[in-house]
């Protein structure tokens, strides 16, 4: 019988009323410590843990699916500064990682590959050297992922210390024709605030691209996920989360109860009726 019901690639059930979407939490790693900036000013930065790996342990624990890490230090310097963290996060965690911040070479997107990170996230590069982004994304098919973080829709990179004259949208573009895996798409005004996501930006930005636009700022409660999900049939297929899940706003086993794997609005129709038969 269909009951509108298919199956990810994954094996993980959905609907066609839409599908499930990833929760990603966020982990930026300042001076080796778990840290919330706000609108990714490094003077206002709030630790959140002294040991990051017990935070990824945590939310791993709590259903996470995959890890966003960003090396804070990493993106102002302009190489990996938090690489012990980042190592030790991987040994101690068997979910996919994916790390950014700092990657503005090769050997450094090697060196994270053979720590046995799943996905190098590349801003900087994106904007300055597009050749470098094409290469690594033929040499390593699927683990290149652009982070596109927007400051009123220009592109800011180098820790968000410099904002260039680049489209957020036409930078989407050319890095998914350059082959990246896909796009996370920051919003600067909003990180950090818990003001809520950029809807029209994003759905903008989704809509001028086919590869996965992954949601990222403001992201504030289990509303606004549910908000974010209605632009998955766009391709928004995750969102990651940070202050709100170390603030408690947002309490990860719900979040994925709202939008995740197994979410509680897909339980099939005729699964209530028949425990009354
Ligand atoms: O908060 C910030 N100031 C900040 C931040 N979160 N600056 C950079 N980043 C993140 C980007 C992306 O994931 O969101 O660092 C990565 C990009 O680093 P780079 O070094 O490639 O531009």
């Amino acid at each position: 019988m269909d009951n509108g019901q298919r199956t990810t690639d994954n094996g993980q059930l959905t609907t066609d009323n839409g599908q499930i979407m990833e929760v990603i939490p966020a982990i930026d790693l300042l001076a080796g410590r778990c840290v919330r900036l706000y609108k990714g000013d490094y003077a206002q930065s709030q630790v959140f843990s002294e040991n990051p790996v017990e935070v990824a342990k945590m939310w791993a624990d709590q259903g996470a699916t995959r890890l966003h890490l960003v090396d804070l230090d990493g993106a102002k310097a302009g190489k990996i500064v938090n690489l012990p963290a980042i190592a030790a996060i991987r040994n101690n965690l068997s979910i996919p990682i994916e790390v950014g911040g700092g990657l503005r070479d090769r050997s450094s997107v090697v060196e994270l590959f053979n720590l046995g990170v799943d996905w190098a996230i590349l801003g900087t590069v994106a904007v300055e050297q597009p050749q470098l982004v094409q290469e690594l994304c033929q040499e390593f098919p699927e683990k290149i992922i652009i982070g596109i973080d927007a400051r009123n829709g220009l592109v800011a990179t180098r820790g968000w210390l410099e904002t260039s004259s680049v489209l957020a949208t036409q930078l989407a573009v050319q890095m998914q024709e350059l082959g990246a895996a896909a796009i996370i798409y920051t919003d600067i005004n909003r990180d950090g605030t818990l003001q809520g996501p950029n809807l029209d930006a994003l759905r903008e930005l989704a809509a001028a691209i086919s590869i996965p636009v992954i949601a990222s700022g403001g992201v504030s409660s289990v509303t606004d996920l549910l908000s974010l999900s209605a632009l998955e049939p766009q391709g928004v297929t995750g969102v990651i989360v940070g202050k709100a899940l170390y603030t408690g706003n947002i309490i990860l086993k719900e979040g994925l109860q709202a939008i995740g794997p197994g979410r509680i609005q897909d339980i099939p129709p005729d699964f209530g009726i028949s425990s009354f038969a």
